[in-house]
């Protein structure tokens, strides 16, 4: 396994082959049968564009052997920032063919994150839009050094335009599968986001897995709304999945209403996933948009907390059913299942999709605690690595010395099976779906001269689920500085909107706990009286 990884012992790796998890493949293998089986069949749609399998096989190819030629070898890393668009799903497989490594990063990253993940993957190459929801990626990438080549979807400027990559094929020798194909990124709880490596067995059972547990087939539209080179949207089962059954997958641009519901009735979409946020806006405008959505069967919810009440209207109104996803970048996938009692697929997280997901609920001690009652959830198995890339010392803590991985999520165990989150004793923000590391914001407005000290906290919102508040003590210089000023601050460092504090509270001091650490449970409560909002998720 490639360096700075920790592979799973031999004992397991033994076991989840025999079982028939892990399959001596590389991603994409798939791909290649069913181009050769049905080549006219269509694989990928953007509004404007679509594209068969059998061209997105070739594409794949020769994308491959034109990397090769602009000096891309297997084993580099490719940082990629691409929107929902059909150049993201031909360059994976590419990469997936060649033993290159995607990165993914998300469309809303800036310059903080996006030279962090360059620099901690050692980035040969990155891959950008020119320019994306008015944003021009490519001032991004001329603040970033590092990668050797900077390739783009569309106009290039100074670039690679990414359409020039191009050569004959040439044979390539397949990547072992036992390795990491790509790198998802963490939601981050101590600093800056971690890269998972997933490797293409681990990540080929993840996909199918989950394609199965969603029932889909080759009749299935998969609408991919959330950002592919997340790991919902991408293989859970999200284009990858839907691919691997020879589906049909489909592209929004946007995750608007306005964009997407055009496009499930005009391609007749059958399955796609959200975050909660987006579910409770699609209830609310199911009835008035005036689209078609009948063709949808099922609609997936994940990311953050899905609210009882909501998941138990959304069928009905939208007349599909309803998935509710519990899942991690990390691993793990807990989702209920197509005949899963109603009142189960309102009220629970659904169950671990592998039989072999081993799962502990314990205290902080770390005890078990009784059956039933709340406590931290941990977890290994098949498709959850045993540990993060390069990160030997933040491992030590993250994984126990058994090998499960600490997910910071709070959660009770039904005799079902079946989980219910409860909370967290991670240090993040849940921005309804979107993570954010309460330290890596902590750290850059800290960075602020009028600052002394701060902490960002959760605040309970109606449509969210959480927002972000920050504390912040003045220092002896000057007042401290207003939300506008702070946030304005905070972009010139370079960090992603959906990080940007919603509010700023200055206070004189912090209260602290018995062992000299300030107390956020005494701060996300007076955030809770100051807003006038109830303890609680999205509903
Ligand atoms: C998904 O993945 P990540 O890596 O962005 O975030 C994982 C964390 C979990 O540890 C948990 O804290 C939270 O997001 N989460 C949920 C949840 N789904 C994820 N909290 C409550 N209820 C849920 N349904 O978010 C992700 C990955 C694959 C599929 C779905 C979501």
């Amino acid at each position: 396994m490639l360096a700075g990884c920790v592979p799973w012992p031999p004992e397991f790796a033994r076991r989840y082959t025999e079982r028939g998890y892990w399959r001596p493949e590389p991603l994409g293998t798939r791909l290649r049968t069913l181009a050769r089986a049905d080549a006219d069949r269509v694989a990928l749609v953007e509004p404007a564009r679509r594209m068969t399998y059998g061209e997105l096989d070739r594409r794949a190819d020769r994308l491959a052997a034109g990397l090769r030629r602009a000096g891309l070898s297997p084993g580099d890393r490719v940082v990629i920032q691409l929107p929902n668009v059909i150049d993201f799903v031909t360059l994976c497989h590419a990469l997936f063919r060649l033993g290159a490594l995607p990165v993914f990063a998300l469309p809303a990253h800036r310059e903080s994150e996006l030279a962090h993940l360059c620099a901690m993957s050692d980035a040969t190459a990155l891959v950008i839009p020119d320019n994306y929801l008015g944003f021009d990626h490519r001032e991004l990438a001329r603040r970033v050094t590092g990668p050797e080549h900077v390739f783009v979807v569309g106009e290039p400027a100074e670039f690679v335009a990414l359409d020039t990559v191009d050569a004959e094929p040439e044979p390539l020798p397949a990547p072992d599968p036992a390795d990491v194909a790509l790198f998802l990124l963490s939601g981050g709880t101590t600093g800056l986001p971690k890269l998972i490596p997933r490797t293409h067995q681990d990540y080929g059972y993840n996909l199918r897995i989950s394609a199965e547990n969603a029932g889909l087939t080759a009749a299935d539209s998969y609408l991919a709304v959330l950002p592919i080179g997340h790991n919902y949207a991408l293989a859970c089962p999200g284009v990858l999945g839907t691919l691997h059954v020879g589906g049909r997958v489909v592209l929004a641009p946007t995750p608007s209403v306005e964009d997407v519901f055009p496009l499930i009735e005009r391609e007749r979409v059958t399955v796609t996933g959200l975050v909660p946020p987006l579910a409770l806006l699609w209830l609310e405008m199911a009835g008035i948009a005036g689209a078609d959505l009948s063709s949808l069967r099922l609609v997936q919810v994940g990311g953050a907390k899905f609210g009882a009440d909501a998941a138990r209207r959304f069928g009905p109104a939208l007349g599909c059913k309803v998935q509710q996803s519990f899942g991690m970048a990390e691993g793990l996938l807990c989702q209920t299942a197509l005949d899963d009692p109603p009142e189960t697929v309102a009220t629970t997280q659904g169950r671990p999709l592998s039989p072999d997901d081993e799962i502990r609920v314990v205290d902080a001690s770390g005890a078990a605690v009784p059956d039933g009652e709340v406590g931290e959830l941990l977890t290994r198995g098949p498709y959850t690595p045993r540990g993060y890339y390069r990160a030997e010392e933040h491992n030590a803590s993250a994984f126990t010395s058994d090998g499960f991985f600490r997910t910071g999520d709070l959660v009770r165990l039904l005799p079902s099976g079946h989980l219910v989150v409860e909370g967290r004793v991670k240090d993040q923000i849940n921005r309804g779906g979107d993570k954010v590391a309460a330290d890596e914001v902590e750290d850059h407005l800290l960075a602020h001269p009028a600052v002394r000290e701060c902490a960002v906290v959760a605040m309970p919102d109606p449509l969210i689920g959480e927002r972000t508040c920050a504390f912040v003590v003045p220092g002896p210089r000057g007042a401290a500085p207003g939300l506008a000023e702070m946030v304005a601050f905070l972009r010139d460092r370079g960090l992603a909107a959906y990080k940007l504090p919603d509010r700023l509270e200055v206070v004189e001091s912090f209260p602290h706990t018995a062992v000299g650490k300030v107390d956020k449970r005494r701060l996300r409560e007076r955030i809770r009286e100051l807003t006038g909002a109830q303890p609680g998720s999205t509903s």
